[in-house]
């Protein structure tokens, strides 16, 4: 029986290396549901040599770190202790919580003890916001599952497995990277590993509503319409929504899967970065009840411009990383988003690109509340292997995660697919698919990608890529004065850009360490990007875009940039330092900002 059990969990590990597993369908709308949060300290062993599995003949060991075991006696050998170990506040990344750890990459085994009283007739959920990069997952010396992805939620049904009292869940978390995942290995970010985001048990009586999606419908704007997806064993139960401030409310009877539509006559406030105005809604199943805040608006591509609610908008964007200002990592927490938010805003932006993976939904929900569009997207980057089917498949899950997450916040208006990846027929093939998986997950969206330029000569980049009619908003990213010459050599392109659909710069910029001052010839002053940034900007008003987000609103970590005294582990291409000082050209986007209002 035993060498069954260590059979099976040994195969658990090789079939978590191609696949997420025992995954339940994702609950969404989770900060508006009942949960008990297990954030906080959790005990962690640094697992080096992966003793948490493997005996010396590199078979399943007996004492697999998921058991949390104890010695019984004195005499007992048990390797290992939890209770003995050192301790983290999750959610967060070990990078930045432990020095020790700060360019590790490889396994970390998680635990956390936490009491619990299950209720009868309940079900619950155990949810990750994310973990990077791969988790495995344990309740209770019970393996649950695995999921890869490290920007995207999951959960698992723990129903019947949680135990009255005590309990413990352990999760082994591994962020090696590897040439065939999304990201790659080659990335210009800190490959932060640990459970970065917020891990909950969520309650859920026997039947309620697992997904839902709520807008405008297409085209109009006296029409609200969607879907709830009940979840349970009574799928055909009626479900009532309601807008209370519309005074509008309909009941809906679900389909044999649970699935069932509905559309109000109503005429919301139209939600934008003028008037950010929210909804409360309302969606109860058998007398409980859930609550959301949605936006309602339109956005579609007209000609080369964005449109908002049937108006042309100028995109006055700004690209930002899930860095935590003021101390370096990762953040989780609607404060940190805020003021990152709020330094946006006051340059004048109405748009921000995350970048380069879904970031937390805190994120996402504040720029909502402040009245930001979004562009969202997942981490299809650079060398990513697009031969490989399994590759696909996980980028395609990346891509679901992130939809199903976020498709009822109205702030984000652009699902980007990836960023600067090389032409191929492969790359096209690869892109092609997710484009089309994108739309059948949500049609009422611009799709995009930061694309790479093509050069007739020094002077003359145009935007070739075969994927340009497939896109909603054409997107590229162009480093001239920084690699691509110098800052004079703005004055002298000559730009063949689409004219049929918008045209976004998605990224452009260059370096400076705030507090280095010089001359707007010497590289790496605040000076040289300010000049940077005005030659910038001139050739700008010279072509016809749609919109720009500069790289980046602030420093970020990344082992790629080691110049000692400049950037000692930093991409210093931020408007703000780390410590939140604004640089010289943060002024220059800012003035330029205030003229495309
Ligand atoms: C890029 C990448 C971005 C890098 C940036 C840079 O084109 O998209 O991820 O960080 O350039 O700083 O070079």
């Amino acid at each position: 029986m035993k060498k069954l059990f260590f059979t099976f969990v040994a195969f658990c590990l090789v079939v978590s290396a191609y696949a997420n597993e025992n995954l339940h369908p994702l609950i969404t709308n989770v900060p508006n549901r009942t949960a008990k949060s297990l954030n906080g300290q959790w005990d962690y062993i640094i697992d080096r040599y992966e003793v948490g599995y493997y005996d010396y003949r590199l078979q399943p060991g007996k004492w697999g770190f998921f058991k949390d075991q104890k010695p019984k006696s004195e005499s007992d050998l048990v390797e290992y202790s939890f209770g003995k170990s050192k301790k983290m506040f999750i959610p967060g990344d070990w990078n930045t919580a432990d020095q020790e750890l700060k360019y590790y990459e490889g396994t970390v085994w998680f635990r956390k003890t936490f009491d619990f009283s299950p209720e009868e007739n309940e079900r619950y959920f155990l949810y990750f916001g994310a973990v990077n990069y791969e988790a495995l997952v344990y309740l209770n010396g019970e393996y649950i599952g695995s999921h890869k992805g490290g920007f995207t939620p999951f959960n698992f049904e723990v129903t019947g497995k949680l135990k009255d009292g005590h309990n413990f869940v352990v999760v082994k978390v591994d962020n090696t990277r590897h040439k065939d995942e999304v990201p790659t290995v080659n990335t210009d970010w800190w490959n932060y590993g640990g459970i970065t985001r917020d891990v909950l048990i969520l309650e859920e009586p026997e039947t309620f509503v697992r997904d839902f999606s709520v807008s405008l419908s297409d085209g109009k704007y006296n029409e609200i319409s969607g879907w709830v997806q009940l979840d349970g064993t009574d799928l055909q139960t009626p479900v009532k929504v309601s807008v209370p401030e519309l005074e509008e409310e309909v009941t809906i009877s679900p389909d044999e899967e649970g699935k069932g539509t509905f559309s109000l006559k109503a005429r919301p406030d139209l939600w934008s970065p003028q008037n950010p105005r929210l909804y409360d809604i309302s969606i109860s199943v058998a007398g409980n009840s859930m609550n959301e805040q949605v936006a309602f608006r339109h956005v579609e591509a007209v000609g080369n411009r964005v449109h908002l609610n049937g108006e042309p908008l100028f995109l006055r964007g700004i690209c930002i990383h899930e860095e935590a200002p003021f101390r370096a990592g990762r953040f989780n927490s609607p404060a940190e988003a805020h003021t990152l938010l709020s330094w946006a805003k006051e340059m004048n932006a109405n748009f921000v690109r995350l970048a380069h993976y879904p970031h937390n939904e805190y994120m996402v929900r504040e720029a909502e509340k402040m009245g930001i569009l979004v562009w969202s997207e997942i981490p299809v980057y650079w060398t990513i292997s697009f031969t490989n089917e399994e590759t696909l498949q996980n980028a395609q899950n990346q891509l679901e995660e992130m939809i199903t997450r976020d498709k009822n916040r109205g702030a984000i208006i652009i699902w980007s697919l990836a960023n600067e990846t090389p032409v191929s027929d492969e790359r096209n093939r690869f892109l092609t698919k997710l484009v089309q998986h994108a739309r059948k997950l949500d049609d009422s969206r611009l799709i995009s990608m930061a694309m790479e330029k093509e050069y007739h000569d020094a002077y003359t980049p145009a935007i070739n890529d075969p994927l340009i009619d497939i896109v909603d908003v054409v997107s590229f990213n162009t480093y001239i004065g920084w690699y691509d010459g110098l800052p004079e050599k703005c004055a002298k392109m000559n730009w063949q850009l689409p004219d049929n659909k918008p045209v976004v710069i998605s990224e452009f910029g260059g370096g400076a360490l705030q507090g280095y001052h010089g001359t707007k010839n010497q590289r790496w002053t605040e000076e040289f990007q300010e000049e940077l940034y005005i030659q910038n900007v001139a050739m700008f008003d010279k072509m016809d875009l749609a919109g720009t987000a500069p790289w980046i609103l602030m420093d970020f970590m990344s082992p790629r940039r080691m110049l000692p005294e400049i950037q000692d582990g930093w991409n210093r291409k931020g408007l703000v330092s780390d410590q939140g000082i604004r640089k010289r050209a943060f002024f220059i986007m800012k003035d330029w900002y205030e003229k495309k209002r």
